[in-house]
């Protein structure tokens, strides 16, 4: 694993940059990768952020960043970095512009990242990749304007649940302080990625909740969201991360889990946890990754048997 120095060394001697967030880019991702293209921007170099689809409504006031579409015309890179990819699949069908790149480099705060790319930077220890990108600025002695504020604090934010999972530690908060100090607009922020559902998001919601079931005594919920409950409820998207922590908020629930089914027939596993058991270690043993709290996986085979390959997984876990 690389450091700190040899990341902002390779930027520095760097001409154009190629940025690439992972895909279905949540908060970190995004904001990751716009604040490091302003950092950027600010040394004189070209960045562009690539993302692999269109931004999540809610992330949507972001400025920045151009959608992937294969063939497109890309200006010339010497460098691409993926930002926030816990390993090579999470760069999605815009691995062969990092595989084909001069050089490449990988800012992550995934503890399972195996290391990949030139230079990989990983610290399992960041709440957000954002914290990583506003260390950048300090070590490179470049100014945070209100734009880098807004991306960092957008970052750091939604990685942390809104400052409130357990990875909300003293350097978050000192963060963070330090990102209003600059400007950022944490009120607008909150309103556009908490406040705010569509309706056809709110009745996949209500769905989703009223198929939990309940397993080992209630301690395990598991919710499974097929390709169907989408046309029912009338959403396009697939993005269901309002949706995933939600059981374990139920009493007494110790582990939940997500199933969701894509249109291509992946089932996507969200695990999230409270004390005890190690969501990272299930993920890791589907082929996944995450953290201790909040992991996951895909998948290609019926909803019915991964639900049950996970039972037995959760099980073995809980002796
Ligand atoms: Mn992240």
């Amino acid at each position: 694993m690389s450091t700190k120095e040899q990341i902002s060394a390779l930027l520095l001697k760097s001409q154009s940059v190629l940025i690439l967030p992972h895909i279905r880019e949540d908060g970190d991702a995004a904001g990751s990768s716009l604040a490091l293209a302003l950092l950027l921007k600010a040394c004189g170099k070209e960045a562009i952020v690539l993302y692999s689809e269109p931004l999540v409504p809610t992330l949507q006031f972001l400025p920045g960043g151009m959608v992937y579409t294969e063939g497109m015309e890309l200006p010339a890179y010497d460098l691409c970095v993926a930002v926030d990819c816990a390993a090579p699949d999470r760069i999605g069908s815009r691995l062969p512009l990092f595989e084909n790149a001069p050089h490449s480099a990988v800012i992550d705060h995934h503890g399972t990242n195996p290391g990949y790319g030139d230079v990989c930077w990983v610290e399992g220890s960041s709440a957000a990749t954002g914290l990583m990108i506003y260390d950048l600025y300090i070590a490179m002695n470049i100014a945070i304007s209100p734009a880098s504020a807004d991306a960092l604090y957008t970052a750091i934010f939604t990685d942390t649940g809104g400052f409130r999972f357990s990875s909300t530690d003293a350097r978050v908060l000192r963060t963070a302080a330090s990102l209003l100090d600059a400007g950022a607009h944490h009120t607008k922020i909150y309103t556009e990625v908490y406040e705010r559902v569509s309706p056809q998001g709110y009745l996949l919601t209500a769905r989703a909740m009223s198929k939990t079931k309940m397993y080992f005594g209630g301690s395990v919920a598991i919710i499974c969201l097929t390709q169907e409950d989408f046309i029912a409820a009338g959403e396009k998207t697939e993005n269901t991360d309002n949706i995933s922590s939600l059981p374990r908020t139920i009493d007494g629930v110790e582990l939940s889990v997500l199933l969701r089914e894509s249109k291509n027939g992946e089932i996507h596993a969200s695990i999230r946890t409270k004390a005890r058991i190690n969501a990272a270690a299930i993920a890791l043993s589907f082929g996944g990754g995450g953290h201790e709290r909040a992991a996951g996986f895909t998948v290609k085979e019926p909803m019915d048997t991964v639900e049950e390959k996970l039972l037995a997984a959760i099980e073995a876990c809980m002796h």
